[in-house]
């Protein structure tokens, strides 16, 4: 079998890692981190330490860093194609698997590794082929990767027999090969839905993001661009998102990579998770509309998220059950915009209303966060360049997101995660022990 230098790579960091990482629980085991409120406990556990995540860490106020690095530095510091300036996301896996930064060699060969792995058997676009052309594009990509579970090379060899130590390595076969063929799945299903079933081959010669640019039908220069950022910094949010969460969760079960990234992708379809770059896109185009299609004014955009928020719906695009600031993968896309488009109508209205909703989030005490996230901006940039059918959007983030969550399953299964089963307890319960409190005081 042909040497795959990536995977001797990641056994030389993970096995000592997974190691350190026992010998460390247990000299450290009963050391207290913690202590949670009944609050946190009903408020979706959040700011609850609860699993552990290696690829990337988020901080409240400065955003993401992948495995230390911000996004600015990342669009800095990783290799570029030719000519271009924005990072190829084959190096933003390299840098969540390895922990360090690929020199340009390194991303050629996971280039050329995920082409040669991309291959999509009949089967799949054939089961694609029974589904309503009705069916959203997120519900279609996920029966997708649950067709292309048939190839699992974990779950044929955990049926044979597999040590404990020799997960990851099958672990890693299919990361590989998910990731190489989801460009094709997503592509296949745009252009079944949207582009008469005519469908374009890959060009193996093309890095990941330019060759899914291409299959989906775009080979202007500046799409194949924004789509290496849109792919680089969609990839990982740290591991309690819930497509992260999710991910995460079903993998503690050995499920495979195939089940375990459907179980991500269906919480990345949730309208308050990924599914919000259709919602905002959907949410500015019923706004134009309702001010006759214009441009809209300030007073307008304003009236407009009154109307929305007075009706019991959420801005799509703004606030964060972490971040309490605006979203650096926001800034990225509004420095993209001011570079490639800076006369753009949608983008313009999206950095009108960066300047305008936060003030308006802000008044209303409840919303923690009044800030902008990466879903507030996406979908502009997208119709500039003609990929303007908005409830695909989300397969774009799923294809993004897989990157992230499938190095953290590779690393879960090499650090021998255990099954995940957090104890929940009744609202009876929570009284008791409420009650226990206050006698004691
Ligand atoms: N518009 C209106 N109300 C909002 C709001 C918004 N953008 N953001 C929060 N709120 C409301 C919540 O609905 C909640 O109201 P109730 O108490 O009446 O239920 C209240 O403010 C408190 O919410 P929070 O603590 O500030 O936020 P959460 O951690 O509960 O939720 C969300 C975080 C991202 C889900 C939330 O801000 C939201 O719904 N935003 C709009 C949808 C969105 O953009 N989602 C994408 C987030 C980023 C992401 O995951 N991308 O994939």
């Amino acid at each position: 079998m042909k040497t795959d230098k990536l995977k001797e790579k990641f056994a030389k960091v993970a096995l000592p890692f997974a190691a350190e990482m026992k010998e460390f629980v247990k000299e450290n085991g009963s050391q207290v981190i913690g202590s949670y409120t009944i609050e946190q406990v009903y408020s979706g556990m959040k700011g609850m330490i609860g699993m552990v995540t290696e690829t990337s860490k988020l901080d409240p106020e400065e955003g993401i860093r992948f495995r230390g690095f911000s996004i600015p530095e990342l669009r800095e510091k990783l290799p570029k194609a030719q000519g271009d300036t924005e990072p190829l996301p084959e190096g933003i896996f390299y840098l969540m698997l390895i922990g360090e930064l690929p020199t340009d060699d390194d991303v050629h060969t996971v280039s050329n590794t995920w082409a040669r792995r991309s291959h999509v058997p009949k089967h799949v676009l054939d089961m694609l082929d029974t589904l309503p052309l009705t069916t959203h594009p997120m519900t279609q990509f996920t029966c997708a990767i649950m067709a292309l579970q048939t190839e699992s090379v974990f779950a044929a060899s955990y049926r044979k027999g597999l040590n404990k130590k020799d997960y990851w390595d099958a672990m890693y076969e299919d990361v590989m090969n998910l990731i190489a063929r989801l460009p094709r799945v997503a592509a296949y299903i745009y252009r079944r839905v949207y582009k008469d079933n005519i469908h374009i081959e890959p060009d193996a010669k093309l890095d990941w993001a330019a060759n899914f640019a291409h299959m989906l039908g775009f080979d202007d220069y500046n799409m194949k661009r924004l789509m290496r950022l849109y792919l680089t910094i969609h990839a990982d949010h740290e591991g309690g998102n819930v497509s992260a969460h999710a991910t995460h969760l079903v993998g503690s079960a050995l499920s495979d990579p195939y089940l375990s990234l459907a179980a991500g992708m269906n919480g990345l379809a949730g309208p308050l998770h990924g599914l919000a770059n259709q919602e905002m896109v959907r949410w500015i185009m019923d706004l134009r509309n309702y001010y006759d299609g214009g441009l809209p004014s300030r007073e307008q955009i304003k009236e407009y998220v009154i109307k929305t928020i007075g009706e019991g719906k959420v801005v799509p695009g703004y606030g964060h059950a972490v971040l309490r600031k605006t979203d650096p993968r926001f800034l990225a896309q509004m420095d993209f915009a001011k570079t490639y488009m800076p006369d753009d109508e949608n983008c313009k209205i999206v950095h009108m209303l960066y300047e305008e909703v936060p003030p308006i989030l802000e008044g209303f005490k409840k919303i923690k966060n009044p800030w902008p996230n990466v879903d507030a901006h996406s979908g502009a940039l997208l119709i500039h360049y003609g990929l303007v059918e908005y409830d695909f959007y989300t397969v774009l983030f799923g294809v993004s997101r897989s990157l992230g969550v499938l190095a953290s399953l590779l690393w879960d299964r090499a650090l021998g995660h255990p099954l995940e089963r957090p104890g929940s307890v009744t609202t009876g319960w929570m009284k008791a022990q409420a009650a226990k409190a206050h006698a004691n005081l």
